[in-house]
């Protein structure tokens, strides 16, 4: 795929001198599309984009929707809240959003002159049919209200996609010299993330706060060896699972290519254990897990209810059983990426970046309803 170092000069040039203008481009974009997991889908997607077309990409913050509990409103965490800009260097060249919109906007990109640049299709939904709708709406435009942008002009663009068959189309059409920031709606990546770029998550890591807070409370809630589980079961979950019970979602269905696999011809089965796990499944699953290490410890994530007390039951006392339920979610996921086994549900975009992190570090995991071949029972 590619994935050659950027050469030392480039490193110098990213991460000293932030300053300094990229004369090869910028490519900015709204992580506009869902929650954590689906937007570091998205983010793997849109690193390789700006690789492919040899831009610095200007990484964004997290979006994180707190609509219940105080602000009231979106959250733009920067990416360095939770991981390190310097290892995306070793890729391509990075630079986080806030220090372009800081450093290098106010002289180069400058309001007056900010373009966006969208499908043509997407324009179409406007009043006068030829402006990107760059801030319609929210996540849209609190996100870059939140950097004080408003864009003055539109590029339209068709017949092409953000696929690496398009490269050269990409680099004739928006030469850095007449275009110099290209800012997009939405990431120039598919969801779920290509298998191709699923690597590429070795260059996020973890940052030094996320790994101390995540180790305290590793050190005093749990002991090794210890599963962790992926409890995706709350209400939004339930209803989109119903799309497989009732058929109109068939084997790739949002993140489930990590389990099924990536072709469509060969996908395996996606069954309903496999989307929503009952507690029958969970129970099963993890008193094949908690035997096969001897576990002497549970740490189960969830969005709703933990099945804490049945769980503790299930396991007859002998196994600590914990749940934290942490204000950021992201806590859940360093907990679950540093268990001894993982048990994740194939379906959801969450449980795909713990894999992903666990797979980088050849830790091993498993879904819900996967550990042997599904029976048309179980469909
Ligand atoms: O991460 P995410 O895109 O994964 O969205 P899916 C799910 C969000 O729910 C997470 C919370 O980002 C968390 O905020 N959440 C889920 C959890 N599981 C846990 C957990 O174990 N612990 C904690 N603390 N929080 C997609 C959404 O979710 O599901 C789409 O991105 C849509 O917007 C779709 O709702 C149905 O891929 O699971």
């Amino acid at each position: 795929m590619g994935e050659l170092a950027a050469p030392g000069f480039l490193l110098l040039f990213a991460v000293g001198a932030v300053s300094c203008w990229d004369p090869s481009g910028y490519l900015l974009y709204c992580p506009c599309m869902g929650r954590f997991g689906n937007q570091a889908d998205h983010f793997l997607g849109s690193l390789a984009f700006a690789k492919m077309v040899n831009r610095t990409l200007a990484v964004p913050p997290w979006i994180e929707y707190q609509h219940h509990r105080p602000p009231y409103t979106n959250m733009h965490v920067p990416y360095q809240e939770y991981f390190k800009l310097e290892p995306l260097q070793k890729y391509h060249r990075v630079i986080s959003l806030e220090v372009f919109m800081e450093k290098l906007a106010p002289e180069h990109w400058p309001p007056g002159e900010r373009v966006a640049y969208c499908f043509e299709a997407a324009a179409q939904r406007s009043a006068d049919g030829k402006t990107c709708p760059m801030k319609d709406g929210s996540p849209f435009g609190p996100f870059w209200d939140n950097f004080d942008v408003d864009f003055d002009h539109s590029n339209l663009f068709g017949g092409i996609s953000f696929s690496a068959f398009f490269k050269d189309e990409w680099l004739t059409r928006f030469p850095p010299s007449e275009h110099p920031v290209v800012a997009l709606p939405g990431a120039p990546a598919q969801f779920p993330v290509l298998e191709e770029h699923r690597a590429l998550h070795r260059y996020v890591v973890w940052s030094d706060k996320m790994v101390q807070e995540g180790e305290s409370y590793i050190r005093s809630l749990l002991v090794r060896p210890y599963v962790g589980i992926h409890l995706r079961i709350g209400s939004d979950w339930k209803n989109a699972c119903k799309m497989l019970k009732d058929g109109t979602a068939g084997p790739h269905f949002m993140a489930s290519p990590q389990c099924v696999g990536y072709s469509r011809q060969s996908a395996g089965i996606l069954t309903m254990d496999m989307c929503l796990p009952n507690l029958k499944e969970i129970s099963r699953a993890l008193k094949l897990w908690v035997k096969e290490i001897g576990a002497l410890a549970v740490y189960i994530a969830t969005d709703s209810e933990s099945y804490k007390s049945e769980i503790q039951q299930l396991l007859g006392g002998k196994v600590k059983v914990v749940s934290l339920q942490p204000d950021v979610a992201l806590i859940d996921t360093y907990i679950l990426s540093q268990s001894d086994h993982f048990i994740g549900n194939c379906v959801s975009s969450f449980t795909a970046f713990v894999k992903r992190e666990r797979d980088v570090h050849r830790r091993p995991s498993s879904f819900f309803g996967m550990d042997h071949p599904p029976s048309r029972d179980e469909l």
